[in-house]
């Protein structure tokens, strides 16, 4: 009995997974619908009767996963690899002509590469031995990424087993992404159910893959393509193809879907119309993309290019430019931030553009809306690029020659304080300070952001309601919310505020450069307030120092040391800070870069790019502890540059000055015997 149950199990599950793949993967079922229910009923009742033989690969399996506290971290052990960008024709010229310096006299002329279009989703990568599926993982930091086996599971074109014959273990890397329809139908229905709708096909791919129950992913329309393959281990290791086109028709082969836009190009003249061409069909595609990727072909070619700190030579992701779409202006409205800085915003009707719908877009300050005159009623170019505020770039046609022009408002229109704007800035500001509400939440949001004082669970609803209500005046009352006043907050059960009262309690332990950034000092963003940090060692030094001493500091320029002295100079302020004091919040003190006895004291180091072991704030503390001085740019003084994965332009100077660069391996090497 068991033993017939045995095979029958198994011939189910070879049909039903044969299916899936035609279903799923190729899209062209040969089984109708309903046969296909009647395997899967027969499958269940099997396995109900002998629970033993359920096994994880089991089509039965797509949806069974409990919910999880937490995802499990994931060590990937070949790094998930990031790409450099080219945004322009001469980058995509430059990088194929780098690969030519490289690859010397013998390649040829016109190189081949693979190219494919770029999707808008997150990175995962699947782990299968002997042909199942074992661990799913996100690339996280490109190094430890979260474990989502059970919710990649759920996605149907994901096979749980792979078909012919692929190497004992093999990694292969892709995209999870929701196509553009499946998103409108899921936000459709999240809409419906009074849910929270995404703002983006991408957002929902991460946000649906990083569902702690898989039974939510599941509902999910989610799609994967693969396109790399990472560790390879065991029988049939070496016999993989020589070119990666060789690879994604060896994942084709077993069963894995790749994208079907895919194409092997000739020269950097072939990139550029497959990126012309890409642009063209773009807006046709079932799925988003926001640029394309180039890969040389030969995987021996590119193992000779390597990688530079976390992106390989042999790749890059050439982007689309921003995108533009036309709406019209509803209203102009100024908003009030933590500086009290006016900024012009334009309702906008609607409008989808550049994968999200936006309805409004700033118009920076006064000056920009005099400068492209727009109006209350015109019709607008408007414009977003990557994740930046959308922006109004020009009018196309005023609503009518005598629509009155915008004014700067005379008053604020939160608080009614005057306001002014000095002599020759474009910014215009609110006069009431803190007894602003506007600026007091702004000045809030700013103090427990991520990198000030890093208050997690204090979002903007909540400090909306603690200002509204008057419980938080300045950032010092913050110190002393009790767990009831929090409980009774809207959306907020006990078990949040209590949360929140301990991370309240745990920022008290911080830093002197975050405070310094947390206090919102206008012009001293977190460079600025590393540097006053480094100089003055001790906040009581600082509040001592005039606009003249402050100048001293490197890179303080004499418009933004006044303002860091008027800041001090302010009595409210002062009693803020003794008041935070007060309440314990404390740091301390930096070492002077001239402390002698260190090896590195007085030196300069600049930090650039992601570190996978650290964040950029603990490897500015680390380094500030030894006396060294952090600047945020590359100078002939800067004596190390520490390059983490997409450096950027600093590379490029610490090279013309001939600045020594420290990966991140020399780096951690270099802290060693000091941590
Ligand atoms: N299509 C595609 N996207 N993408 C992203 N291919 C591709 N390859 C990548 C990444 C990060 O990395 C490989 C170069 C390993």
């Amino acid at each position: 009995m068991r033993r017939d149950a045995e095979r029958r199990i198994a011939e189910l599950r070879t049909q039903i997974g044969r299916n899936d793949y035609r279903y799923y993967v190729l899209d062209d079922p040969d089984l109708p619908d309903a046969e296909y229910d009647k395997l899967m009923i027969e499958l269940r009742a099997l396995e109900a009767q002998y629970p033993d033989l359920i096994t994880p690969d089991s089509p039965t399996q797509r949806v069974s996963g409990e919910p999880v506290a937490a995802f499990g971290v994931v060590t990937h052990k070949v790094p998930m690899l990031s790409l450099e960008n080219a945004f322009t024709d001469e980058d995509v010229l430059a990088f194929d002509r780098r690969i030519h310096e490289r690859l010397g006299s013998e390649a040829e002329a016109n190189l081949e590469y693979v190219a494919e279009p770029k999707l808008d989703g997150l990175a995962v990568t699947v782990i299968y031995r002997d042909g199942k599926l074992e661990r799913a993982a996100t690339r996280g930091d490109g190094v430890k990424g979260e474990d989502v086996t059970a919710n990649v599971r759920t996605i149907h074109k994901v096979p749980h087993r792979l078909k012919g014959h692929p190497p004992q273990v093999v990694e292969v890397r892709g995209e999870v992404f929701m196509p553009l329809k499946g998103f409108e139908r899921m936000n459709r229905l999240l809409r419906e159910q009074g849910e929270k709708v995404y703002i983006n096909p991408r957002n929902s791919a991460s946000g649906s893959l990083r569902q702690l129950d898989p039974r939510i992913t599941a509902k999910r329309p989610l799609d994967m393509f693969f396109y790399a393959l990472g560790t390879v281990e065991g029988s049939g290791a070496e016999d993989l193809p020589p070119t990666q086109w060789g690879l994604l028709k060896a994942f084709e082969k077993w069963g894995l879907p790749i994208c079907p836009d895919a194409a092997v190009i000739k020269g950097a003249a072939g990139c550029l119309d497959y990126f012309r061409e890409m642009a063209h069909k773009r807006s046709s595609l079932s799925y988003q993309i926001d640029g394309v990727v180039y890969k040389l072909n030969q995987r021996a070619d590119q193992e000779r290019l390597g990688f530079v700190s976390r992106a390989p030579r042999w790749a890059t992701a050439h982007k689309f430019p921003a995108e533009e779409a036309t709406t019209s202006v509803q209203k102009i409205e100024f908003q009030v931030g933590r500086t009290g800085a006016l900024t012009p915003v334009a309702r906008l009707e609607p409008v989808f553009v550049g994968g999200v719908t936006v309805s409004s877009a700033t118009l920076h300050n006064i000056d920009e809306v005099r400068r492209k005159d727009v109006r209350e009623g015109d019709t607008v170019v408007v414009r977003r690029a990557g994740d930046v505020i959308p922006e109004v770039v020009r009018v196309i046609k005023h609503v009518s020659d005598d629509a009155p022009a915008v004014e700067l408002p005379k008053r604020c229109p939160v608080c009614n304080s005057e306001v002014i704007q000095a002599e020759g800035e474009a910014v215009a500001r609110c006069t009431g300070g803190f007894t602003c509400r506007a600026q007091r939440q702004e000045s809030l949001r700013h103090f427990a952001g991520r990198r000030a004082m890093d208050i997690e669970g204090l979002g903007d609803k909540i400090i909306e309601q603690l200002v509204e209500q008057d419980l938080v005046k300045s950032p010092a009352d913050l110190y002393t919310l009790t767990l009831e006043q929090l409980s009774e907050l809207e959306r907020m059960g006990e078990k949040s505020a209590a949360k929140l009262v301990q991370a309240i309690d745990k920022s008290r332990d911080t830093t002197l450069p975050r405070f310094l950034f947390a206090l919102g000092i206008r012009d001293v963003g977190e460079a600025t307030a590393l540097a006053l940090a480094q100089h003055f060692g001790k906040l009581d030094k600082l509040l001592a120092a005039s606009a003249d001493d402050i100048q001293q500091v490197q890179d303080v320029g004499p418009v933004v040391a006044a303002h860091v002295a008027a800041f001090f100079a302010s009595h409210d302020h002062r009693k803020v800070i003794a008041r935070l004091q007060e309440e314990g919040v404390r740091w301390p003190d930096v070492a002077r870069p001239s402390v002698a006895g260190q090896p590195f004291s007085g030196m300069t180091f600049v930090i650039t790019g992601t570190l996978d072991s650290m964040s950029r704030e603990e490897a500015q503390e680390a380094l500030i502890a030894l006396g060294v001085k952090v600047s945020g740019s590359v100078s002939r003084k800067t004596r190390y540059l520490v390059a983490g994965a997409d450096p950027g332009s600093k590379l490029k100077k610490a090279d013309e000055f001939g600045v020594e660069v420290l990966d991140e391996a020399k780096f951690v090497e270099l802290l060693k015997p000091f941590r």
